[in-house]
């Protein structure tokens, strides 16, 4: 896939709030990826650190599994993480002078397609708001680890929705209705409603800004889609005062957990 050029990719962003970028990662690297994504989906921590945050449900084998900030359990999705080429991506579309990881998901949407596999229709700034003032440059990296076909689920992005506002009760990243949200955010009235599919090859990624609205349905493919949701700032974000001790943000000065990934 050829590369495109700084202009496209940041008139994308700021128009649709969206922009994807093929052939960031190379295929040794994510095979080495997908053996240690399931070493800490099993439990393997390389590092003794254990994830905060752990969505998965054994019970429920089509629910989508989500580990927060992965990266520091296991030296693999650290260097995934930190991939110089994954940083120069993100600044050249931000046109920042440094990039920043400062939160990570890892994401495995299993194949069999129930409704546990949907991610709800939101905004990422909605959990994001009570850490980091209302302007602040920060948004999310989406690094796929497999091929992402139609019938997997695919992250899906509503174009332009980055220019509708920022509205804190509509949608929700953990409930499965994604039609009522759908419902909700067409009432706002602030735009025509165009879901767009990121369809990415592995290695492959894309970047969406802190208001876009995103979602996903399940994956009705006979393979586990796998990615990782990087968060990420530029030097032109700022943490609300009084929120510095917040989950997060209180590690920003730590570089061994939230590594630059870009410098100009
Ligand atoms: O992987 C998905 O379907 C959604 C991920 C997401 O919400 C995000 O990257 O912000």
């Amino acid at each position: 896939m050829s590369e495109r050029n700084a202009d496209d990719l940041r008139s994308q962003f700021s128009r649709d709030g969206f922009t994807t970028q093929e052939s960031l990662v190379p295929a040794d690297l994510l095979e080495r990826v997908t053996a240690h994504m399931d070493a800490v989906t099993a439990g393997d921590y390389e590092t003794g650190r254990t994830p905060n945050h752990h969505r998965i449900k054994p019970d429920d084998a089509t629910e989508i599994i989500k580990i927060d900030n992965a990266h520091l359990s296991d030296h693999t999705l650290m260097e995934l993480v930190s991939y110089p080429a994954l940083g120069a991506f993100a600044a050249t579309v931000m046109d920042a002078a440094m990039v920043q990881v400062w939160a990570v998901q890892l994401l495995i949407k299993p194949p069999g397609g129930t409704p546990s596999g949907h991610v709800g229709w939101h905004q990422d700034f909605q959990y994001w708001h009570s850490k980091w003032e209302p302007d602040s440059e920060v948004f999310t990296l989406w690094v796929a680890i497999n091929d992402v076909t139609a019938d997997m689920g695919p992250m899906c992005m509503l174009r332009g929705s980055n220019q509708w506002g920022f509205h804190k009760d509509i949608g929700d990243f953990f409930d499965s209705d994604i039609e009522k949200h759908l419902e909700q955010i067409r009432g706002l009235g602030a735009g025509p409603i165009d879901e767009v599919p990121i369809l990415l090859n592995a290695g492959g990624a894309s970047l969406h800004a802190r208001l876009t609205y995103h979602g996903s349905a399940a994956n009705t493919s006979t393979q586990p889609r796998r990615s990782f949701a990087i968060h990420l700032r530029t030097e032109r974000s700022k943490v609300l005062p009084g929120a510095e001790d917040s989950e997060y943000v209180r590690d920003l000065g730590d570089l061994e957990r939230c590594p630059i990934i870009y410098s100009a």
